[in-house]
């Protein structure tokens, strides 16, 4: 009994007042849950629509992983799991480059315009490790360069090439695609905030009083889970 309830002591409880790690442990759960569904789901769509929706299961089950890491960092260390959270945007968001690269590939979309919002997407989350973490005094530079990178995939898929194909789709794929927009648009900017919220600059005035593993862990559960169901919903209605 003694070596039991000293066990138990290893767990580290969490603080009935520590909402960051709530959201830590919610967002887990979250993650976990999402997965399970897209990976039972898959099997009841034909191949065109199966890898989409083993992506979207694939998107989430990384960040589950990762959740697990950071929620168990968190009530540790108390300090924010930086590395494990650019660790998971580094694999997940080119994954959802990908997303579009694959609703797009019937209408015409080729390899390339996929490798370069790719390449966009790295750009943006590197120069913002760069700012949170590593030069952490020139945190505006990065951020403003990481924006910089982030409009550019905001401008490819609302106004460049993978645009042009979406109208040239038409119907379920065009709508989807419109919906995508929108949550690299709205969603995707959630991220800034937090950004803000956690490194020092003009903006500190702002933002400061935010709590940013807050706002990045909303961000991720509206846009990893979110962006899954868009995918799901287009296979659900094109069969
Ligand atoms: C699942 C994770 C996702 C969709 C993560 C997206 C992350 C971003 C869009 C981050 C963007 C940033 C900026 C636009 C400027 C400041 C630095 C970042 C990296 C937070």
């Amino acid at each position: 009994m003694e070596k039991i309830l000293s066990l138990m002591t290893v767990v580290p409880a969490m603080a009935t007042d520590d909402y960051v790690g709530f959201t830590f442990f919610i967002g887990c759960m979250a993650m976990m849950a999402a997965s399970a569904f897209f990976f039972l789901q898959m099997n009841s769509f034909d191949n065109k629509w199966k890898t989409s929706i083993l992506v979207s299961g694939l998107i989430t089950f990384i960040a589950a992983v990762h959740y697990w890491y950071m929620r168990d960092y968190w009530a540790t260390n108390m300090t924010s799991p930086t590395f494990f959270r650019y660790v998971d945007w580094i694999l997940t968001v080119p994954l959802m480059c990908v997303e579009f690269y694959l609703i797009l590939k019937a209408a015409g979309a080729t390899k390339q315009l996929m490798w370069k919002m790719i390449f966009a997407s790295i750009v943006m989350l590197v120069t913002g490790y760069f700012g949170e973490a590593v030069y952490t005094s020139q945190a505006q530079i990065w951020g403003l360069v990481s924006g910089i990178a982030y409009f550019y995939i905001v401008y490819e898929i609302w106004m460049g090439g993978a645009s042009k194909l979406a109208a040239a789709a038409g119907g379920a794929v065009q709508s989807a695609h419109k919906t995508l927009c929108k949550f690299v648009l709205i969603g995707w900017a959630i991220y800034p905030i937090g950004y803000m919220a956690g490194t020092e600059g003009w903006y500190s005035g702002i933002f400061g009083g935010l709590q940013m593993d807050v706002i990045y862990n909303v961000g991720d559960a509206i846009n990893k889970i979110g962006f899954g169901l868009v995918v799901y919903q287009l296979a659900v209605d094109s069969k």
